[in-house]
């Protein structure tokens, strides 16, 4: 285990809403109990872009974001047993320790046995693997993806099938099994329900992607930018309803009034508006609808209804990384998209090279871009 420095190419993030630069980054080999990969091709989430911008309490500067990638391992730490040189892995900033109270819970996809030192930008043993110019670099998310090598926990990859494409099979990092897991781990949607999904990006078209899978009788599409009802409609949404287009009633309304009392099952993907959160409980019909929240908000918002809304049987609840074990799950997403079951290429809107990832960031900002896919 005696593996040497790597010096790669990395998008570092100096300071809270500063672009990202392309920097000579070296990285240290894995310690025991870690994996050190040769990243391929990641993507960019709207979680990298609010860390970005100063707005995340965890955020710790400098730090290479980055959680939505796929690679190759290229060593392996003292002990590590369930992954190799060779295999190709999916990082996880939702690992899987499978000994944990929250691993063995059976109710919760939030291991927590390095929680504490991955909101820190630090390796389990409380210290970074990345430098840069003799400073130190923090990870993020415990996957920093946006280097051409990084170093994770073993319990936080995914080891997949090796013939399926990287720069592809990427965006599973985090956006597509947010939303498909939401709809069939944390709704549990039945056949012929009526759904609703606010914000039709990477999310909802993944809601909309898992609700379909699920046999959903309606599947409602919301969004104030109509030209993203097209990809909607492709990954089966049945029905598009622009907020904009009713400016004397509120969504919610419009939703209880034309769809017999309102949803069985409403998802807010709407990258972090705490009003459309509380539209979409709102909508939810009186006795069982179930709204689920998906994205992140800034920290300090708070969201509210009237409790009556929960007295009368709506239900609110919230899921992080679709409430998919990643190490278990993520496998199998993996082969639903090598059968044919699971669209992933739809979502790629955009290729570009490392050099020009700050523009993937503004394109995604303006709506312009669902996924970018950025080999390594
Ligand atoms: N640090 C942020 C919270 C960020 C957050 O909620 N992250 C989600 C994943 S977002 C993926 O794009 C998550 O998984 N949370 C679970 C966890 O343990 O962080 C803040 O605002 O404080
Ligand atoms: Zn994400
Ligand atoms: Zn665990």
């Amino acid at each position: 285990f005696e593996g040497k420095p790597i010096t790669c190419k990395a998008a570092v993030a100096w300071g809270p809403a500063q672009p990202l630069v392309i920097e000579d980054v070296v990285v240290a080999p894995p310690k025991a109990g870690e994996v050190r990969i040769k990243i391929v091709a990641t993507s960019i989430c709207h979680t990298d872009a609010y860390s970005l911008s100063g707005k995340d309490p965890e955020g710790v500067f400098p730090c290479i974001l980055g959680h939505e990638g796929a690679g190759i391992v290229e060593s392996v730490g003292e002990g590590v047993t369930s992954v190799k040189p060779g295999d190709h892995v999916i990082p996880l900033y939702t690992p899987e320790c499978r000994e944990c109270k929250f691993c063995k819970s059976g109710k919760t996809n939030l291991c927590q046995k390095i929680r504490s030192t991955q909101g820190q930008g630090l390796m389990p043993d409380g210290t970074s693997r990345f430098t840069c110019k003799g400073q130190t670099i923090y990870h993020y998310m415990g996957t920093s993806t946006f280097s051409q090598y990084t170093v994770t926990a073993e319990i936080s990859v995914a080891k997949i099938d090796p013939n399926a494409p990287l720069d592809k099979v990427c965006l599973l990092g985090c956006g597509i099994p947010t939303g498909f897991g939401a709809v069939t781990n944390t709704a549990k949607v039945e056949p012929g329900a009526t759904v609703a999904v606010f914000g039709c990006g990477a999310i909802g078209l993944s809601v909309i992607q898992g609700a379909k899978y699920a046999k959903a009788g309606k599947i409602i599409a919301i969004d104030i930018n109509p030209s993203k009802f097209v990809l909607a409609k492709q990954f089966g949404a049945t029905d598009f309803v622009n907020p904009l287009d009713y400016p004397d009633k509120p969504i919610q309304q419009v939703i209880v009034d034309n769809y017999d009392g309102g949803v069985d099952y409403s998802f807010e993907s709407s990258g972090g508006n705490t009003k459309i959160m509380r539209a979409a409980l709102e909508c939810c019909h009186k006795g069982w609808g179930e709204s689920i929240i998906i994205s992140v908000a800034n920290a300090g918002e708070e969201i509210s209804t009237r409790p009556f809304q929960l007295v009368t049987g709506r239900v609110w609840k919230g899921t992080a990384f679709g409430g998919v074990k990643g190490r278990t799950e993520i496998p199998e997403y993996v082969n639903m998209y090598t059968r044919g079951d699971l669209k992933i290429d739809e979502f790629i809107t955009h290729h570009m090279k490392l050099e020009e990832i700050n523009e993937g960031f503004k394109l995604q900002h303006e709506g312009k871009c669902i996924r970018p896919v950025i080999p390594m």
